[in-house]
């Protein structure tokens, strides 16, 4: 499965890989999306294959829906499964509290839903998402296409009372049009810099209307497992 992989590679799959671990028979298991994730659901199938493992997986996007299909894993509905004992994700960001910032790969909204509706949420990183201060990944917001320019000056004047550096906000493109989340929804990066105050952030930024979600993860996260370039992994 792995072959001769970068550094960087080898770190996110030794991450997914000592997570995947902690599935068990069972389980109900919220299903990350992104590259390390995407190591985490070949590393699952993998062990539904070889070893038996019985669990079920709710995805965070359609991508991860059919790359977990395609690896076996048997897949159900958030609301099927109603509940859930673990989600493993990725992150774009995260801080000694373990806050994070997520959703620089678009799936904010249903990584958010799924990693609120579970026991325990585990992210899977390499270390170069360490900071001291989140903010230098530009924060995604998922709008709602109706009045976007008008919600997104709205995200700009708000920015000025608040305790960030950086104020520039720009749509999230696909090639020439905007991209469209799962949801039907665009997506307006933050350029921020530093966060001061992340839990005031999301709150104000959630109140807006237009506003479907923000892509910060503030006292959700339990643990993390971080890989490193060398094979060697580190869970705080
Ligand atoms: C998802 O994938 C996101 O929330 C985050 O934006 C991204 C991390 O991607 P990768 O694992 O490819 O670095 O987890």
């Amino acid at each position: 499965m792995t072959g001769e992989l970068s550094p960087i590679d080898k770190a996110k799959f030794v991450a997914a890989k000592r997570a995947a671990d902690m599935v068990e028979d069972g389980m109900r298991v919220g299903l990350g999306t992104g590259s390390t994730a995407a190591w985490l659901v070949r590393c699952l199938g993998e062990m539904v294959r070889d070893d038996g493992l019985k669990f079920k997986g709710v995805p965070t996007s359609t991508r991860t829906a059919e790359l977990a299909r395609d690896v076996g894993i048997e897949v159900i509905s958030l609301d099927e499964a109603k509940w859930l004992d673990l989600t493993i994700d990725g992150a774009d960001e995260f801080d000694s509290e373990l806050n994070l910032i997520k959703g620089g790969g678009g799936a904010l909204l249903q990584e958010k839903i799924v990693a609120t509706a579970s026991d325990q949420m585990v992210v899977i990183t390499d270390a170069s998402k360490e900071v001291e201060t989140l903010g230098a990944f530009p924060l995604p917001v998922e709008v709602i296409p109706f009045g976007w320019q008008t919600t997104k000056a709205l995200i700009e004047e708000t920015l000025v009372s608040m305790d960030v550096l950086g104020r520039q906000t720009t749509l999230r493109m696909n090639g020439e049009v905007p991209y469209i989340t799962d949801e039907g929804n665009h997506i307006i990066d933050l350029h921020l810099n530093r966060i001061g105050n992340a839990r005031q952030l999301a709150m104000v930024l959630n109140q807006m209307p237009g506003v479907v979600e923000n892509g910060l993860f503030i006292d959700i996260c339990d643990r993390v497992v971080i890989g490193y370039g060398d094979g060697r992994v580190v869970v705080r």
